[in-house]
């Protein structure tokens, strides 16, 4: 029976969808990874190329009626090479962790050696977490951030690098607030022959925009999410020299994966287009300042920021200082109902376990898409201390869920 617009719809499901909507759209969205993607590229995930099996590549496919599926391919792999100013793309893997572990494949033989930041330390599970398959597969050794200044040491990273003489080098951070300079780990990648990998998961969209420096001209292979500060739907995407394209490309189909997502490769082409815009330049350049006025207002309060501040996107931030008796796991509830949505983190060295933590990581992607700038920044770090210094009080709760309901309402992501 062919489907009609009016069929049987499935109010469940959708009643469910409407609720979180409205979770979004009422509350502060501060998790550093997220965003409010468009409605554009919405509309493509949620299109007929849903239907479509397409193993293999543009021109390459083991199904037939792939004409159409091609040019949405090519055309989001000739935008990510554009904006990126990258040889090759990738745009297949389904995630960026799936983007790492094919990268791993295509340039590594299992049990070779690799220099990765420690997922405690602002790394990422596929960095060599041991319970990650990265960790199993392959023999990472960590690198740290100093206890110093909370940042990474480059002398380290070097030490390490002449002491184990890695195949490869990871950088990528998924809570590190500091700018990662690509070129000095590329300088030690070259001193000892190493492959250099840049995971660009949370940078994308400051590289995009030209806030944070572009790793791809020093970078063997760098990988990342499309839909965090880049803006666009949930997946990943690697870029690589084109020496390496024909490796990268058969480690994503047939290694890791088989039938692409094209409806999310679609999105993907929409995003890179929106990325490709004056105006993304403007919004990434703002996203770190709005992350600076929060960093700095959020010190004001009597919170510590890790590494002393941020020049990124994210901050994480140590609630020590603040109560001692504070943990980030309490600090993520207590957010959670004044309608304040950010995640409980480990601080460097934190004597908390990963469950419980001694800190809070906050991101400005999703407020800065929906337009606020540096005087919104101060309210919310308001909000924050308040609702953590009276947390126990459920009308401090009550009223702050609904100042932060009329602050969202004046800059609504979706009109
Ligand atoms: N889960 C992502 C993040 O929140 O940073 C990393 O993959």
């Amino acid at each position: 029976m062919p489907f009609s617009s009016e069929s049987n719809p499935d109010t469940e499901l959708f009643d469910l969808i409407d609720a979180e909507w409205q979770r979004q759209v009422t509350g502060l969205q501060l998790i550093a990874s997220e965003n409010f993607t468009s409605p554009a590229v919405m509309r493509a995930v949620g299109s007929v190329l849903t239907n479509k099996y397409s193993e293999g590549y543009p021109g390459k496919r083991y199904y037939g009626g792939n004409a159409v599926i091609d040019c949405v391919e090519s055309l989001a792999i000739e935008r990510v090479t554009r904006l990126f100013g990258a040889d090759h793309a990738n745009v297949q893997p389904h995630s960026g962790a799936n983007a790492n572990m094919c990268a791993y494949q295509a340039l590594l033989d299992i049990g070779d050696t690799v220099l990765g930041l420690s997922l405690d330390h602002g790394g990422h599970l596929t960095h060599g977490s041991p319970v990650n398959a990265s960790g199993k597969l392959y023999h990472f050794v960590p690198y740290k951030v100093t206890p110093g200044d909370e940042r990474i040491d480059m002398d380290q990273v070097r030490d390490l690098a002449l002491e184990h003489r890695p195949k490869m080098i990871v950088a990528g951070t998924t809570s590190y607030p500091r700018r990662l300079d690509p070129e000095p780990f590329k300088a030690i990648a070259d001193e000892v022959g190493a492959y250099f990998l840049f995971d660009a998961a949370h940078l994308a969209g400051l590289i995009a925009g030209g806030a944070h420096p572009n790793p791809v001209p020093f970078a063997d292979v760098v990988t990342f999410t499309t839909h965090k500060t880049l803006r666009g739907p949930r997946g990943g995407c690697i870029l690589s020299k084109a020496e390496h394209a024909a490796a990268i490309d058969k480690a994503v189909f047939p290694g890791w994966q088989g039938g692409p997502l094209e409806h999310v490769i679609a999105g993907k082409a929409v995003a890179f287009h929106e990325a490709l815009q004056p105006s993304f330049s403007e919004y990434a350049r703002q996203i770190v300042t709005n992350a600076s006025a929060l960093a700095a207002a959020l010190a004001s309060e009597g919170f510590r920021l890790v590494s002393g501040g941020t020049d990124s996107h994210l901050m994480v931030v140590d609630l020590r200082p603040f109560d001692a008796e504070l943990t980030g796991k309490q600090a993520q509830a207590v957010l959670d109902q004044a309608g304040i949505t950010l995640n409980k983190n480990t601080i460097p060295d934190d004597p908390r376990s990963p469950f419980v933590t001694s800190g809070v990581r906050i991101g400005t992607p999703s407020v800065t898409t929906q337009g606020m700038k540096e005087p919104e920044m101060a309210m919310i770090a308001a909000l924050i201390a308040r609702v953590l210094r009276h947390r126990a009080d459920a009308t401090t709760l009550a009223t702050v869920r609904s100042e932060v309901a009329a602050l969202c309402s004046k800059f609504p992501a979706y009109s």
